[in-house]
């Protein structure tokens, strides 16, 4: 593998041929699954920085499986993902956190050995004021026999994803990946369309600065989860106080605690015991990038990464981020735990 520095000129497309050249068994259809994200990645950047010009703004009218209001850019984005992959012959099914059940590839395109699981459009509440939003994806190997994707594909724990990534549509487009060799972070010219590396092996800090939570809902809290948010805010005397940064956009947050250091808590409430954030869309992509950047990812008692999942759209309490905090989050709730 070449060594590069955040000042040389590499682009997605090669970085990645560059890290398939490691692995002399590899066919290059996990490189091709990466390819085509990126691809889809600028035409879904394309109709956000647009969303403001265009009359797309406003709830396309549909209701998602979560009885969310769909924004017209959450359709759209859909599309583009399901026809950016249909065709390509390297998966053998999709799932996506706005449609209900499994994506099988049409008949008549071949099939590939891999599934693909994607967010198209996390955090698209924010598009109309303007706030970052991302598309995250998580990619396995076919386990069933035969050439069709079936359900037990999907439903595999988080530690057998072979790459996993997100997009950021903020200030500037980023695609952050890992296929297990690292978290890389490249930024899109958009003067050229390229995606150009500018964060080589992404490293977590082991200590946080920031604080992820929406403490709108402390009065659903437990007594443990409110403990461990006055730890994070160093009212209990013991710990240095955290600022607290909450976009109410996944990416976002993840993405700036990332690169700077931070733990994103959304623990379980009396509302919603199972916390809201889907555990095969969002908790196990974000958790294998942030592992591979020394971090952690927990529900507050198991690694997100072991969890066996029972159905597509499940959720799970999310403490992600640098290790000190989230070890916090697993200490709190071993001496006491969530009692909602
Ligand atoms: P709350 C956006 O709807 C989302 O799924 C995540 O992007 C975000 O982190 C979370 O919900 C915000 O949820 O309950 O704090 O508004």
């Amino acid at each position: 593998m070449v060594k590069h520095t955040a000042t040389s000129v590499v682009t997605i497309e090669r970085y990645i041929i560059e890290q398939e050249r490691m692995y002399p068994e590899a066919t290059g259809e996990l490189s091709g699954i990466l390819y085509d994200m990126a691809l889809a990645g600028k035409m879904i950047a394309n109709k956000v920085r647009s969303a403001g010009l265009a009359d797309i703004l406003g709830a396309a009218g549909g209701i998602n499986v979560h009885d969310e209001i769909q924004q017209k850019l959450d359709v759209i984005s859909n599309e583009i993902i399901i026809k950016a992959f249909d065709h390509g012959g390297r998966l053998c099914a999709m799932a996506s956190e706005e449609m209900p059940g499994i994506i099988h590839i049409p008949d008549g395109f071949r099939m590939g050995k891999y599934v693909l699981l994607f967010d198209p459009l996390d955090g698209s509440s924010n598009i109309d004021v303007n706030v970052p939003v991302g598309t995250i994806f998580s990619v396995y190997r076919k386990i069933t026999r035969g050439a069709r994707g079936e359900m037990e594909d999907l439903l595999q724990p988080g530690r057998r994803q072979v790459a996993a990534g997100y997009i950021i549509y903020g200030s500037s487009t980023m695609m952050v990946y890992t296929t297990g060799q690292g978290a890389h972070g490249f930024t899109l010219d958009p003067a050229i369309g390229e995606f150009l590396l500018s964060h080589p092996n992404i490293q977590i800090p082991e200590r946080g600065r920031y604080l992820s939570v929406n403490e709108g809902y402390e009065g659903n809290w437990d007594e443990p989860t409110k403990a461990l948010i006055r730890k994070y805010r160093g009212l209990d005397g013991d710990h240095k106080p955290l600022s607290v940064r909450y976009v109410g956009s996944l990416v976002a947050d993840f993405h700036r605690n990332l690169l700077g250091g931070g733990v994103f808590a959304y623990p379980r409430n009396t509302r919603s015991p199972n916390g809201k954030l889907r555990l095969l869309y969002e908790a196990n992509p974000l958790a294998f990038i942030v592992e591979q950047a020394g971090g952690l990812a927990s529900d507050g008692t198991r690694r997100i990464l072991d969890i066996d999942p029972t159905e597509l759209h499940q959720r799970a309490p999310l403490f992600i981020g640098s290790r000190s905090e989230v070890e916090l989050a697993q200490t709190v709730y071993a001496a006491e735990p969530a009692s909602v």
